[in-house]
């Protein structure tokens, strides 16, 4: 049974660095697992994909072929991807891994805005999915970046109907203050409407105050795991999280 950990997120957020750290120590635990690389526009990858979007689309070609330029070339290559799924479904049979980790390209608009990627996430085989969504923890550490952001998520979690994660990542660049006002803004909307003010009209901030609560109160969004994807900070509490969603906490939950 493949149980698929889809990683999204903003550009930069540090999906493809996460995606690396968790199968390192997935790895290294001895799990089972096996990761996909779904960004065609890729160079470099800190991770030896065991199935590779670039090996049927390449998004070079199709800028060229069709005089378009990156951003289109990518939401192209994701409408062609749904021809391949089932050659990619059936490496993944061949590999059968426990735990598939799903690397996302950055523009969000494939995954938020568009059915293609909903498309290829359904038919992806695998019979449970979890969505994570990666904030970068810096970006976040502004009010404003904050509710933009979850409203990305939102969309993602609308898009998709799947169980979602957010993961704020790049903790280790995150000073504590930072971190904590953070969790202030995340649980209290009062505090989170303080910070608001002080940038907007009195309107605007309780508008914005009132979506996020609306989005909290339609589970749009979970309280988030804080990480850090390159000194592992937190790997394991977010390792734990994944398991009481994939496998309802009855394996791997104890590490
Ligand atoms: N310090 C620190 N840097 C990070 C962390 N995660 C990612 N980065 C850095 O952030 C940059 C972007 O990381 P990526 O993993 O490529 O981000 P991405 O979301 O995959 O980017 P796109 O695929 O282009 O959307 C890289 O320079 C990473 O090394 C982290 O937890 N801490
Ligand atoms: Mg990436």
């Amino acid at each position: 049974m493949v149980r698929a950990i889809i990683v999204t997120g903003l550009a930069g957020s540090g999906k493809t660095m996460l995606s690396y750290s968790l199968l390192e120590w997935y790895r290294n635990i001895k799990q089972d697992v096996a990761i996909l690389n779904l960004d065609p526009g890729v160079l470099n990858l800190p991770y030896k994909p065991d199935i590779d979007v670039r090996e049927f689309i390449n998004i070079w070609d199709l800028m060229e072929k069709h005089s378009i330029g990156p951003n289109s070339s990518l939401i192209l290559s994701m409408d062609l991807l749904l021809e391949y799924v089932e050659k990619m479904n059936s490496i993944i049979r061949s590999i059968n891994p426990k735990i598939l980790i799903v690397d996302t390209p950055g523009q969000m608009e494939v995954f938020a805005y568009r059915l293609s990627g909903k498309f290829f996430v359904d038919l992806l085989d695998a019979e449970e999915k979890l969505l994570l969504f990666v904030i970068d923890g810096v970006f976040a550490s502004d009010a404003r970046n904050l509710i933009s952001n979850l409203l990305v998520c939102a969309s993602v979690k609308l898009r998709f109907e799947l169980p979602l994660l957010l993961v704020l990542n790049k903790l280790d660049l995150l000073p504590e203050d930072k971190e904590k006002r953070l969790q202030k803004w995340l649980r209290s909307s009062k505090r989170l409407y303080e910070e608001l003010a002080s940038h907007y009209n009195d309107d605007e901030a309780m508008y914005l105050v009132k979506m996020f609560r609306l989005m909290k109160s339609y589970h749009l969004f979970t309280n988030y795991i804080p990480v850090s994807a390159v000194t592992l900070d937190n790997m394991d509490l977010l390792i734990q999280a994944i398991s009481r969603v994939l496998f309802r906490g009855d394996e791997y939950l104890e590490l």
